[in-house]
Parts: structure tokens; sequence; C-alpha cells
């Protein structure tokens, strides 16, 4: 099993795999809030997935802290992003990135509810665009 934002729709969707059976896609259908934060890291001098880089997100007084690792199950590892529920949090808030190259990065402006991408060493953080609701409903 390995979980995936398979749409970009901000939630986490689920693979299963089976022996005798093809995979499953679970879709979350979830009616949520965007209470959540998504980051993307892009490795240059560190290994380009970016294993062991440590990101630390602030809203205000809470801090959330997670890693990215390598081999989240058997025969199959999750979508490289580190997933933050930030609950009610309205204001902006900060990250940084520690590399394990040691590189420092600081970003502000973070917004609830958005993906952002940062690549090592750039000065700038990307967000990454939402899929439209038509889109999804497309299929
Ligand atoms: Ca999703
Ligand atoms: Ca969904």
């Amino acid at each position: 099993m390995a979980s995936i934002d398979f749409d970009g729709d901000r939630d986490l969707d689920l693979l299963v795999g089976h022996l005798d059976s093809p995979i499953a896609l679970l879709e979350n259908r979830t009616l949520n809030e965007n209470s959540g934060v998504q980051f993307e890291l892009i490795g240059r001098q560190t290994e380009r997935d970016s294993t062991g880089c440590r990101l630390v997100l602030k809203f205000g007084d809470q801090a959330y802290t997670d890693w990215v690792v390598a081999g989240d199950g058997y025969l199959a590892t999750d979508e490289s992003v580190l997933d933050f529920g930030v609950g009610d949090a309205k204001e902006n808030g900060t990250v940084e990135v520690h590399w394990p190259s040691g590189t420092k990065q600081r970003f502000e402006g973070i917004a609830v509810g958005n993906r952002y991408v940062v690549v090592e060493g750039d000065d700038e953080i990307w967000r990454r665009m939402e899929v439209p609701a038509q889109a999804q409903d497309a299929d």
C-alpha cells in the first residue's frame, strides 16, 4: 500500500496492491476544507528525492516537523511529499528546510491549502496549481 495525491486535490489517496488482481486506487472523497499544506522537495547537492530532508513548518505558536523517508512499505513507497494537517490556521506560516547536505532554506508566506515545491538552493519557493474541480469531475 502506498499513499499518493493522484488527483492533485490536496488529500492523500491510496494505492493497494493485491496478489491475484490488479492494483486498486482508493480515492479520498472526504469533504475537506483545505486544512493542509504539502511540500515536494527536490535535491541538487542532496540526492534528488531528498531522503533524509527535515522540514519544520510553523503557523503561529504551532510547529510541525516531518522528514522525507524511503521504503514506506512492502514493495511500495509513498509519493515523496510531506503532508501536514494544520487545523484551522488562518495566518500564513513559515517553513524551514534542512537538507542532508547542510543547506538550510527558510520561506515565509506559506498559505494553507497549497502544495509547494522547494528546490535545494533556490531563492524562491514554488506553488503548484490546484487541479480544477471540473477537471476532476470529467473522468
Ligand atoms: Ca487526492
Ligand atoms: Ca479527494
